[in-house]
Formats: C-alpha cells, sequence, structure tokens
C-alpha cells in the first residue's frame, strides 16, 4: 500500500481519473455524433470514418511496435559498445516510401468516393427546395414553394431529398445535421447548395459549426423527420393566418403591444409565415407549435417564454434582441418590458398555435 503511494504513483493515478474523466464527457448524452447515422449520407461518411480509423491504427500499432521491438531488442549494452553503421539499403528505402503512398493513395480514392457520393452538389434526386438562413444566432427556415417560413427546426418528409439552399447576410456560419449529413458552409454573398434525406423517422439535432460570434454555441436546430402525411398537415397548419385573440383578453392586449412600434418587436419579427421576408429576428407565426426557440436552446413553454421576455440578456448573453431593447426603459437596460407587457405578450405569443 505505500508502494502504492509513492509520488510517481500519485501522479499518475491523477493521470488517469482526469483522462478517464475527459474520456466521460466525450459521452455526456450528446446526439451529435457522426457515428450515429441515421441516412445513407451518413452512413457513408460514419463507414470512411470507419476505415480511416483501423488503417490508422494498423500503422499505429505496426509503427510503434518496431519502434518497441528495435529500442529493447537494439539499446545499448555496454559503455564502449558502438552501432553498426549501414549507409543506404534501396530496396528497404523503396519500400517504406511505396507502402505509406500506397496507402495514402487508397485512403484518397476512398475519400473522393465518399465526397462524390454525398457532394452538396449532387443530390441523388430533386426533392422539395428550401432556403436555410444563418442568422445570429439562430436559423431561418424557408419552404418557398409553400411560402412558409419559419426557425429553428426543419420538418421535412421520409424518402425525399430536400435540396437546401444555405444563404447568409451576416457572417459565415456552418450547416451541420452529424446523424444526417456532413458540413456544409452558409457563407454571406454566396449560397451554397446541400441536400438532406432522412427515412428513419425521428429528431435529429444540428448545429453551427463555423465560429460566428458570442452565441455561436448556442446556435442550435432540429431537422423533423416526418411521414409525408404528417409533413404535409405540418406545411398546410403554417399556411394558416395567425389566430385573432378575442377582443378585451390578455392575448388581445398582447397583440398589441407587439404590434406598436414604440416596442420594435414588429421590426425584426413578423407574425405571418407566409411570403414573410427574412428579418433579424425568428419569424414568430405559428410561434407556439414549435417546441423550441432561441437558436433551440430552449424549450418553448409558458416559464422559460417569460424568463426570455423578462430579460432575453440573461437567458442568451449578447444576443441582438437584448441588444436592440436595451433603449426601451433605459433606467432597467436588461428588463425592457413591464410585467404587465410580458403576462400580455406571453399569452399572445402562446396563443399563436
Ligand atoms: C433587433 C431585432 C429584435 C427586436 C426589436 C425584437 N426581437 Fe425578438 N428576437 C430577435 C432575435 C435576433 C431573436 C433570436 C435570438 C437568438 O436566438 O440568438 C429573437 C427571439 C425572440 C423570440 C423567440 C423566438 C425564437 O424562435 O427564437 C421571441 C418570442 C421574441 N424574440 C419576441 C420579441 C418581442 C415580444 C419583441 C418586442 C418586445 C422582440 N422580440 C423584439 C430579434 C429582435
Ligand atoms: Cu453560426
Amino acid at each position: 500500500m505505500r508502494l502504492f503511494w509513492s509520488q510517481k504513483s500519485r501522479l499518475l493515478a491523477i493521470l488517469i481519473i482526469s483522462l478517464t474523466f475527459f474520456a466521460l464527457t466525450g459521452c455526456a448524452g450528446t446526439p451529435q455524433d457522426i457515428l450515429r447515422a441515421y441516412s445513407p449520407a451518413a452512413a457513408e461518411i460514419a463507414n470512411l470514418f470507419n476505415i480511416l480509423f483501423w488503417v490508422s491504427v494498423a500503422v499505429f500499432v505496426l509503427v510503434e511496435g518496431l519502434l518497441v521491438f528495435f529500442v529493447l531488442r537494439y539499446q545499448r549494452r555496454a559503455q564502449d559498445e558502438h552501432p553498426e553503421q549501414y549507409h543506404g539499403n534501396t530496396r528497404l528505402e523503396v519500400t517504406w516510401t511505396l507502402v505509406p503512398a500506397l496507402i495514402l493513395a487508397v485512403v484518397f480514392a476512398l475519400t473522393i468516393q465518399t465526397m462524390g457520393q454525398v457532394g452538396p452538389t449532387n443530390p441523388p434526386a430533386q426533392g422539395i427546395p428550401i432556403t436555410v438562413a444563418g442568422q445570429r444566432w439562430w436559423w431561418s427556415i424557408e419552404y418557398p414553394e409553400a411560402k412558409v417560413r419559419t426557425a429553428g427546426i426543419l420538418h421535412m418528409p421520409t424518402g425525399q431529398v430536400m435540396n437546401v439552399a444555405l444563404h447568409s447576410e451576416n457572417v459565415i456560419h456552418s450547416f451541420w445535421v452529424p446523424s444526417l449529413m456532413g458540413k456544409t458552409d452558409v457563407m454571406p454573398g454566396h449560397d451554397n447548395s446541400t441536400w438532406i434525406y432522412g427515412n428513419i423517422p425521428g429528431t435529429y439535432s444540428g448545429q453551427c459549426t463555423e465560429y460566428c460570434g458570442t452565441q455561436h454555441a448556442n446556435m442550435l436546430f432540429r431537422v423533423k423527420v416526418q411521414s409525408p402525411e404528417e409533413f404535409q398537415a405540418w406545411l398546410q397548419s403554417q399556411t394558416a393566418p395567425a389566430v385573432e385573440p378575442a377582443p378585451g383578453s390578455l392575448e388581445a392586449t398582447g397583440k398589441e403591444i407587439f404590434l406598436n412600434p414604440n416596442n420594435k418587436c414588429i421590426g425584426c419579427h413578423s407574425i405571418e409565415s407566409t411570403d414573410a421576408p427574412l428579418q433579424d429576428g425568428p419569424n414568430l407565426a405559428h410561434f407556439a407549435s414549435r417546441e423550441c426557440f432561441a437558436g433551440c436552446i430552449y424549450e418553448n413553454n409558458r416559464d422559460n417564454l417569460t424568463r426570455w421576455l423578462e430579460n432575453p440578456e440573461a437567458m442568451k448573453p449578447g444576443n441582438l434582441m437584448a441588444k436592440a431593447l436595451m433603449t426601451l426603459r433605459p433606467e432597467t437596460p436588461y428588463h425592457p418590458l413591464t410585467a404587465d407587457q410580458v403576462a400580455a405578450l406571453t399569452a399572445y405569443l402562446e396563443s399563436l398555435k
């Protein structure tokens, strides 16, 4: 026991424990895992990764094994011992140049093949065109044919390709749904394109993967792969005009506050989804039908929405809405709305099914 706690062992124990923690944080329940593939494209990428991984393992074991072998087998055994000198073994040198070159050539060929299969500009078929815009720090999703605009959740039917145009009017973002498709940059001034195809219904998490400012890490989204019937029903529901609150209700007061230009909301948000232009804030049509908000980091419920409207800066520090509303009530810049206004707005927004 005493031996175990010698200083060296203690250091070793600390090292092992901290490495274990690092390893464990790697599995902390994140569903953003390219090795858990839920689409043919993601499977191609995962497959390539696996091949490269095992090729690397083989090379590592071979090289390190030889290294250890030579260190042990040919170590100096006496003070005056000198190694035998070799100069140039052509056969050996050609071999260890050719073998790695061959391995790299194979890896290169496999990579090019996979890139062709999942290439952003080579969708397997024409499907439903959508435009996804990277905003700070949330995603706008537009279905131009249905004239529907929403935010944070990309709905798509099983068995159909979604042809995605990627648009930005601010900085560079990157569109990534690890379980369904690889990354594509979202560039200002140049619309890139990609596609996604899913045949297993479910909800998949997506993420911006190009640093785009303060809240880059909280620029998430979800992809909902649904049956074609469910998808059509959803799309149809989004084209309905906004629900009109009953006169005199709290919701009606909320709508008034929302539409009052002094409160600035309508400068950045629309409550009609159809044909609405891209704005600085998420489209709020049918907001209550969405399950998350603010870059999909909060579940959409009354509590979270109230807290968002009370103090958006605390909920997502540096977000552009908090910045813009700071001047509404200069005496309390981080609480831009009164409690009454918050209650009315919450009631109104939660009624926008
Ligand atoms: C400068 C433009 C701007 C103004 C003005 C503004 N917002 Fe926002 N709003 C945003 C942005 C940007 C987000 C998303 C922030 C993020 O996720 O980083 C947002 C998010 C929201 C959300 C969550 C929606 C979602 O899907 O993420 C609600 C609800 C909302 N705003 C309501 C309001 C209300 C009510 C007002 C008026 C009191 C208002 N906003 C004023 C820009 C604005
Ligand atoms: Cu981004």
